[in-house]
């Protein structure tokens, strides 16, 4: 724990009362926009929640895995786009130097994303490589003391506001498999680097994703994640364990707000005489959500503890991030039900959020490659005890 319990607490409190007061109100001028609005942004920066992860020594906060998770299971309960719009800098766009850059990039990038001033981008996925994200095509040819990148990334998070990209380059043409790919980092305006305008999205509306594009983008060595070649898969992959608990929290945050709306909504409404609440099919529903969400935040908490214990969460993340997801997805579609017609148009925010959950079951791997996850390392380790 980066903090001690009071400062945790407080910290906590902040940001719940900043979800409410000033988060909360904004959603549908999040959707209005399509952005997220200016003074919020700033807002968001002057809170810290650029540099909730970025170690104190370089101007972060510094939080913990277990610390991460609370504060992202409290912003989880407004629209995803808030969270989204910092979440690459706190998460993929910064981790990857965090836990494996050199002293001069984390020097030189870090105190900047702390403040928000840099915003971190994380480019993996291409058009041709999604799930299977080691065959990814983008390449680098060695020229001097720098690398020539060429290629393209799909659907890169913040690529309009990014500052900085770390992306995932074939630095090795004879090897096509994980061990060929180098992390680079490649700054915005880098000659030959180009952003496609944003993506139209079924929901995360305020949250700008678009392609980026390599076009003989020139970089020197001292860009390399690490300054090793051929360590970028194996990076992103530890980077990707994180992020996915810091999804599987969001998730929970988003359950915690779809209930609560489902229970005002089921005290308040009145159907055959009664509220909606004292009727037990619904009562069956509103259990089954409660339910389902204490599951997934006891996987949450855990997998973060013992990521902050040192252990490998791998697995415990891709558990956390499966199960968690496709809970909010059901939790999501409980309250369009419980609303009824009201859960269908957009003067609730049920609707909204309907949408939006639906992208955790897909980005930082789809349900089924944390399924493939699991299972691989279960089979694996079952093998190893048979001796096979
Ligand atoms: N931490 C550290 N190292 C890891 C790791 C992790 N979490 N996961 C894999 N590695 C290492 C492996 O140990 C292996 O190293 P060695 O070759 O030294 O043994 C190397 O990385 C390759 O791993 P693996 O063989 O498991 O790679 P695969 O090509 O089989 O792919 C999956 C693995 C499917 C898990 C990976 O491609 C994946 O996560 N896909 C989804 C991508 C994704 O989430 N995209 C979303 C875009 S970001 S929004």
């Amino acid at each position: 724990m980066a903090l001690d319990q009071e400062t945790l607490d407080q910290l906590i409190d902040t940001v719940q009362r900043f979800v409410q007061e000033r988060l909360i109100p904004n959603e549908r001028k999040v959707e209005e926009l399509n952005d997220i609005p200016p003074d919020i942004m700033q807002e968001m920066k002057d809170l810290g929640l650029f540099g909730l992860t970025i170690p104190e020594e370089f101007g972060g906060m510094g939080l913990g895995m277990e610390e991460e998770v609370r504060v992202i299971n409290e912003i989880g309960r407004a629209h995803g786009s808030f969270r989204s719009a910092f979440a690459t800098t706190i998460g993929i766009g910064s981790q990857g130097i965090v836990i494996d850059g050199t002293d001069e990039q984390k020097q030189k990038y870090l105190p900047r994303m702390a403040t928000g001033e840099c915003i971190g981008s994380f480019a993996l996925t291409e058009p041709d490589s999604g799930s299977d994200a080691a065959s990814l095509r983008t390449h680098a040819k060695k020229d001097g003391d720098d690398y020539i990148i060429n290629g393209s990334k799909r659907y890169i998070t913040n690529a309009t506001r990014a500052g900085v990209f770390t992306v995932m380059v074939r630095s090795n043409p004879d090897e096509k498999g994980a061990a060929g790919i180098t992390a680079f980092l490649v700054e915005a305006g880098t000659k030959g680097l180009s952003i496609a305008k944003p993506d139209e999205k079924l929901g995360h509306h305020g949250t700008l994703t678009s392609d980026v594009n390599f076009d003989d983008v020139r970089v020197h060595k001292s860009a390399i994640v690490g300054g090793e070649e051929g360590m970028g898969f194996k990076t992103a992959m530890k980077v990707l364990d994180r992020g996915r608990l810091h999804i599987a929290a969001g998730s929970c945050g988003a359950a915690n707000r779809l209930i609560d709306e489902c229970l005002n909504y089921a005290i308040d409404r009145k159907q055959f005489g009664q509220p909606i609440a004292d009727f037990q099919l619904v009562q069956g529903m509103l259990a089954d959500s409660k339910t389902e969400l204490y599951a997934a935040w006891c996987m949450v908490l855990d997998a973060a503890q013992r990521r902050d214990k040192g252990e490998r969460i791998t697995v415990e993340a891709s558990c956390a991030k499966y199960y968690a997801t496709e809970m909010v997805g059901r939790v999501a579609d409980r309250a369009v039900q419980i609303f009824g017609g009201a859960g269908y148009i957009t003067d609730y925010p049920i609707e909204r959020f309907y949408r939006d959950v639906r992208l955790y079951r897909l980005y930082e791997g789809t349900s089924q490659i944390q399924q493939l996850i699991i299972a691989r390392d279960m089979i694996k380790k079952a093998r190893e005890k048979a001796g096979m």
